[in-house]
């Protein structure tokens, strides 16, 4: 079997990821942290969701989906940042600009199961994050459940672009190592006692070619 390429993966830079976090710390005074539910049983995940972009992805006890309102508040999510969209571009030909982007917040303690993104319509984009704040150990593995896992640390200010081969690929966060970055300390009222964001940009929608 051959192992799953490593995936692209850039740092945004101190500066860069500090003003992402002020952009991030706008959208979540809009549209607030909720913490989603898994379908069917009801359990709740250990992350907090906000979301910015046309679309927002949500999940309650009747499934997955993509929403254009917020679950709360039923606003429609804020616009994403010009500065989200650029990175999109830096890392992908994909010709089309993403709809969504998904904002998991992980306060201590918090994490997330193997899972593969599979509710957009378009395999072919990419799925890009940028990670802001403490440090994760992100687990990839492949497009079977039980296939052979690497893991990897990503910090504050690396961006991954699951693409290609590894767009499928099974991937969760192991862990958190709490207070390895005081970025999210900026925002003791959004983020109490700091902790992580992730931030991953997502294309829906088939595009009309
Ligand atoms: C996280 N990331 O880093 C979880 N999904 O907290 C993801 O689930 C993810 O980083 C698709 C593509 C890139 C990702
Ligand atoms: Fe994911």
């Amino acid at each position: 079997m051959t192992a799953i390429p490593a995936p692209i993966r850039k740092s945004l830079g101190a500066a860069a990821a500090e003003a992402l976090l002020e952009e991030i710390a706008g959208v979540v005074a809009a549209a607030p942290l909720f913490r989603p539910v898994l379908p069917r049983w009801g359990t709740p995940f250990s992350v907090m969701m906000s979301n910015c972009g046309t679309l927002g992805w949500v999940s309650d006890k009747s499934g997955y989906r993509y929403q254009p309102r917020h679950p709360a508040t039923d606003a429609p999510w804020p616009a994403m940042p010009a500065s989200l969209l650029d990175i999109w571009s830096s890392v992908t030909d994909y010709r089309f600009p993403p709809e969504a982007c998904l904002i998991n917040y992980y306060a201590r303690g918090a994490k997330m199961g193997l899972h593969q993104d599979r509710d957009e319509a378009d395999f072919s984009a990419p799925v890009v994050s940028v990670s802001l704040g403490d440090t994760a150990r992100f687990r990839l593995g492949g497009v079977t459940r039980d296939a052979p896992a690497t893991t990897f640390d990503l910090v504050s200010g690396d961006v991954m672009s699951l693409a290609g081969e590894t767009r499928l690929a099974f991937h969760g966060i192991d862990r958190v190592f709490a207070g390895s970055s005081e970025l999210l300390l900026r925002h003791p009222g959004l983020f109490a006692s700091g902790g992580r964001l992730n931030l991953t940009m997502r294309r829906v929608t088939q595009p009309d070619i």
